[in-house]
Formats: structure tokens, C-alpha cells, sequence
């Protein structure tokens, strides 16, 4: 019987536990650059089997939220070295998040302050996050306006190049932000997407963009080190879709064949309750669905998981199982899980923005 704490692989990626650190996002990059307060905050959480870097922009226009990092600049890059030559160096793994936000974004954090881009000139009925005069704040999104088929393939460039920049900056592999409302899934689901022409539409239509953006990743660095996360049913970022289950089957379907190192999937709203609508998405058959079309690589299930609901997730086939609040809160998380010793209750008032507080000052146990 497989457990939590065993060591295992998730294509290219050996890990020494099946417990990962989901992608936090933190606010605390200013400039876009990791400094060494994040050299020690994920220094701290090494002993995760993988941790997966907070989203990270893959160019100015992917940006959606004040001092979150980038991966497109040199000094982006020396910055996430010194990090991933820290968790290396504690045993660790790490994957950066690959993040283009769409309409999540504002005009204020836009390249001349353009409007934001996405499928649609569809509102995001949600918030940013700014720092305006030193003060942190939540906005609006500005109104996108739809990118043109012409500039869909620099984007994929943008994607595939902040791969490979990945790499050089010493990370093991590539995760993909295909969930919650951002890019990617804007162009998978009706409430964001009403395109006419191939990008639109039908479920292939929808599905092709981030198909794209998949298979470069995959080419440029090898399947073995991409995943890809996703979030069928969460309205996270005012996204929505009538019927997104045969969506994501046909997107997994045509996953199977590339190789990927795992599929990360949030179940339910994101960080919010587990079953969402009164139409329950069955993530059971999702999986069916991945293993069906031949895929090898792991599952990863993601929120609102204690120890109790992990270890049933595993007993039930999950490869991975990936924590995030609990993570902020316990840099030694694998360890208390393990010992079940008391947990750290995270501090939603410094999850986004600030220095230290709320970030590397979380006590792990005595050694
Ligand atoms: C919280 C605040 C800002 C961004 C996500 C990257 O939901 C995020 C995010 C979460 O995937």
C-alpha cells in the first residue's frame, strides 16, 4: 500500500514524498525579482517532495497583480537561481508555475498601460491586487480587449520561452497555469471565450490554444518535466462554463499521448468548498478518463486536504497530493503530517504583500 511519504516519480521528477507545495502566490517580489526573503521561505519548505513556485509571469502582459515574480528578465532569473539553488541544496524539488493571467489584470500593471488581453472583450468580474503610493489594494480588472488569432502564437513563444528561461534559472521542470480563471482557461470556457473563429466554439475550438501552449512547453523542455494544472469546476477569477466535463475529458484525452510529468487538479471552487453548483463534477471519471487514453503520468489533487482526506486520496490512486494555506503556515509540513503533531493556523491578514510577518517567521518544530 503506497503512502503519503513515499519517495516517487512524476515523469522526469524523482520525488522523496508524495506531498506538494502548491503554488502560493505572495506579493512579495518587487520589481518582479525573488529576493532573499524567498530564497529562505522556500528554503524552509524543502522537505515537500515538490514544490511548485507561487504563478510566475511569463511576460509583462501575463502580469495581473502588483510585486508577483517573472520569469522573462535576467535579474528574474538570478533572482529564482538563488531559490532554486537553495531548495536544491536542502534535498528539495521545485517547478516554477507558468503564469499568463488574460483578463485578470489592470491597465496600471499593463506594458504602456494598455488594456489587458483575453479570448473576449469580457469583463473579469473580479479583483487585482495593486500597490499604489506604497499602500496595497484591490480593484477591478480593466475591460480586456481579444487578442487577434496573428498574436496567439507569440504568446506560445512567450510560454515556451519562459520554459526554457525556467530551466536556466536551475528549476527541475515547468508547472502550467491552466486553472482559475486565467488565460489558459479563459480560452477553455464559454463565460470568457465567445470567439467565432478556431479558437472558439466547439469543445476542440476551445481547447486549442492551451493545447498549443502545452505541446511547446513540452517540446522545448521535455514532456517528463511539464504539468499542468487545471480547475474544471472552480469559478475562481468570475470564470464559468455550462458543462465542463466533457470539456476536460477531451482535454485529457489529448494530453495522454505527450508524456506529461503530472496533471494537477483542484477540485472544487479554489480554496473554497470541495463540491460546487448543484451539478458535481466527477473527478473520479476525469482521472478514468486520463488513465483510459494511456496517460502515465501522476495525479495531483489539490484543496482543502488534512492528513485524514490525503491518505484517502492516495489509498484511492492519487500520486500526489498537494497542500497550500497549511504550507504557508508549517514550513515543516511533511514532518508534522507525518508525526501528526499540532499544525500552524495560517494568517490570512499576510498572505498577500508585506515582508517577513507571515512569510519565514512561522515556527517550524524543535529539531
Ligand atoms: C491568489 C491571489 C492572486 C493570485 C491563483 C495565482 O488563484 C493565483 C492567485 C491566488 O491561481
Amino acid at each position: 500500500m503506497s503512502s503519503l511519504f513515499d519517495a516517487t516519480q512524476a515523469g522526469s521528477l524523482h520525488l522523496a514524498n508524495r506531498i506538494v507545495m502548491a503554488p502560493l502566490t505572495r506579493n512579495r517580489s518587487p520589481g518582479g525579482v525573488p529576493g532573499p526573503l524567498a530564497v529562505e521561505y522556500y528554503r524552509q519548505r524543502a522537505s515537500a517532495g515538490l514544490i511548485v513556485s507561487e504563478g510566475t509571469a511569463i511576460s509583462p502582459q501575463g502580469q495581473g497583480y502588483a510585486d508577483v515574480p517573472g520569469l522573462y528578465r535576467p535579474e528574474q532569473l538570478a533572482g529564482w537561481r538563488r531559490v532554486t539553488d537553495a531548495v536544491h541544496a536542502a534535498g528539495g524539488r521545485i517547478v516554477a508555475q507558468l503564469w499568463h493571467v488574460g483578463r485578470v489584470s489592470h491597465t496600471d500593471l499593463q506594458p504602456g498601460h494598455q488594456a489587458p488581453v483575453g479570448p473576449s472583450a469580457i469583463a473579469a468580474a473580479t479583483k487585482t491586487y495593486l500597490v499604489r503610493n506604497g499602500q496595497g489594494a484591490f480593484v477591478e480588472t480593466s475591460v480586456p480587449r481579444a487578442l487577434a488569432a496573428e498574436e496567439l502564437p507569440g504568446i506560445v513563444d512567450d510560454f515556451r520561452r519562459a520554459a526554457r528561461a525556467a530551466l536556466e534559472a536551475g528549476f527541475d521542470g515547468v508547472e502550467i497555469h491552466g486553472a482559475n480563471g486565467y488565460l489558459l482557461d479563459q480560452f477553455m470556457k464559454l463565460g470568457a471565450n465567445h470567439r467565432t473563429d478556431h479558437y472558439g466554439g466547439s469543445i476542440a475550438n476551445r481547447l486549442r490554444f492551451p493545447l498549443e501552449v502545452v505541446r511547446a512547453v513540452a517540446a522545448e523542455i521535455g514532456a517528463g518535466r511539464v504539468g499542468l494544472r487545471i480547475s474544471p469546476a472552480a469559478p475562481a477569477n468570475g470564470i464559468s462554463d455550462p458543462d465542463p466535463q466533457p470539456l476536460f475529458e477531451a482535454l485529457l484525452a489529448e494530453l495522454a499521448p505527450l508524456g506529461l510529468a503530472y496533471l494537477h487538479v483542484i477540485e472544487g471552487a479554489t480554496g473554497g468548498p470541495r463540491e460546487v453548483g448543484d451539478r458535481p463534477f466527477d473527478y473520479t471519471r476525469l482521472k478514468a478518463a486520463w488513465r483510459n487514453a494511456g496517460a502515465k503520468g501522476a495525479w495531483m489533487v489539490n484543496n482543502g486536504y488534512d492528513r485524514a482526506l490525503a491518505d484517502r486520496a492516495v489509498e484511492e490512486g492519487a500520486d500526489l497530493v498537494a497542500f497550500g494555506r497549511l504550507f504557508i503556515a508549517n514550513p515543516d509540513l511533511v514532518r508534522r503530517l507525518r508525526e501528526r503533531a499540532p499544525l500552524n493556523t495560517p494568517d490570512r491578514a499576510t498572505f498577500y504583500g508585506g515582508g517577513a510577518e507571515g512569510y519565514t517567521d512561522y515556527p517550524a518544530l524543535p529539531a
